[in-house]
């Protein structure tokens, strides 16, 4: 039986590819801004009812450059244990102290009490994660920024297209980032942005993106190289054709595992969100053991041995790793929900090629 990966990357036609491939090859314009960037990061905005976005090598890169752009070179940035590691690193790399606050069992977002109650002297930013393309409590935490003056960076890697009643996720707190790698929703292979909310920003972006230069011969702060290639934005401009047929390939495979298992003793499913227009990023299940009667680790186990590879996103939590371990903020006591769902969830595949009987397998791992 063939094996069913947790994700699978939405590819172009490799005749279409080719035919931009040749046009690239024959204008010998292969990177730094070329004509397909600039198509792709108009189309982008455009598609996700943005005013303001800068494409980006990958989603990483965004994080770090957001802290720069909005000048925060000390302190304390407040986020969650609850992600891909590459939130804190981006902190990390800045020489920012990461302070983690415990999340919401029902969503695994930040807990806005938590937050607030994390706020120090030296507390500058909050960084957020929208886990699994949910919504954070975005009121509450802006509500909380604005009254202690901090400033918000939204880590939207998995928050590609998720609506709120119309309005793009996107556009919360002052920088929203994305990831564009190949097991994401959308991808460019390799690949990320950053919207903000002006021009004045975007154009910091933009330059922090190419070296920080402003011209030929004016350098306005510590870039980085954070450029997309053409190759990359030619892939991305393809699939932007046929991200909405991914995403509703997506959803029906959320309902299908939803109907299946909800009501299932110890088995816990996320449910859509009224007024939220939801990507179907990943599908994480949360087992509790003493009901269901497995752990996790069990379930995944069984699961591979089927060949069926699901992931345990998000365990070990971040502030389990080398570098984070030992901060106050990182102990088990201070994040017990966290450490709780990072035992608890099991990601089962979800992607747009998955069939009816890949389905079937997997839901046969948990219902059988
Ligand atoms: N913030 C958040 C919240 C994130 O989740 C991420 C990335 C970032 C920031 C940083 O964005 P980037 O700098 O990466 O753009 C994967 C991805 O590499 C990573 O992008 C993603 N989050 C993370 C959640 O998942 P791994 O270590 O799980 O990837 P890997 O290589 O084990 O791949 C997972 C599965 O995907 C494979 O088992 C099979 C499938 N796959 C993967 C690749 C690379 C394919 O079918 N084809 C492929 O080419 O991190």
């Amino acid at each position: 039986m063939h094996p069913i990966t947790v994700t699978s990357p939405l590819l172009p036609e490799l005749e279409k590819l080719r035919e931009m491939m040749q046009d690239i090859w024959d204008k010998k314009w292969v990177t730094n801004l070329g004509e397909y960037h600039e198509q792709l990061e108009a189309r982008l905005a455009q598609y996700l009812g943005v005013k303001y976005l800068s494409l980006y090598t990958n989603g990483t890169i965004p994080l770090i450059s957001a802290l720069q752009a909005l000048d925060i070179r000390e302190g304390e940035v407040i986020t969650t244990p609850f992600s891909f590691v590459a939130t804190s690193h981006a902190i990390w790399w800045n020489g920012l102290t990461p302070v983690f606050a415990d999340v919401r069992e029902s969503d695994g977002n930040l807990d806005p009490e938590r937050i607030e109650a994390a706020i120090t002297p030296r507390t500058r930013a909050i960084l957020p994660v929208h886990v699994y393309g949910n919504p954070c409590d975005t009121e509450a935490i802006g509500a909380i920024a604005l009254k202690h003056g901090l400033k918000v960076i939204y880590d939207a890697a998995h928050a590609f297209g998720v609506r709120v009643n119309g309005k793009s996720l996107l556009e919360e707190g002052d920088i929203s980032t994305l990831s564009f790698h190949a097991t994401k929703v959308f991808n460019t292979l390799e690949g990320g942005a950053i919207v903000c909310n002006s021009a004045e920003m975007k154009r910091k972006l933009d330059y922090l993106r190419n070296f920080g230069f402003e011209d030929e011969v004016t350098v306005v702060g510590p870039g980085i190289n954070g450029k997309m290639d053409e190759v990359r934005a030619a892939v991305g401009l393809l699939n932007l054709q046929q991200v909405d047929r991914a995403i509703a390939a997506r959803k029906s495979v959320a309902e299908r595992y939803r109907k299946a298992l909800r009501g299932i003793p110890g088995l816990r499913v996320l449910e859509d969100l009224p007024g939220v227009q939801h990507n179907y990023a990943y599908f994480p299940v949360f087992i509790d053991e003493k009901t269901y009667g497995r752990s996790r680790d069990e379930v995944y186990a069984a699961m591979k041995a089927q060949g069926v590879f699901g992931r345990r996103y998000f365990y070990p939590l971040i502030s389990s790793f080398g570098p984070y371990a030992a901060l106050p903020s990182a102990s088990a006591e201070n994040l017990p929900v966290a450490h709780k769902i990072a035992e608890q969830v099991l990601c089962l595949p979800m992607h747009h090629a998955l069939s009816e009987e890949d389905v079937q397998r997997v839901l046969d791992c948990l219902t059988k």
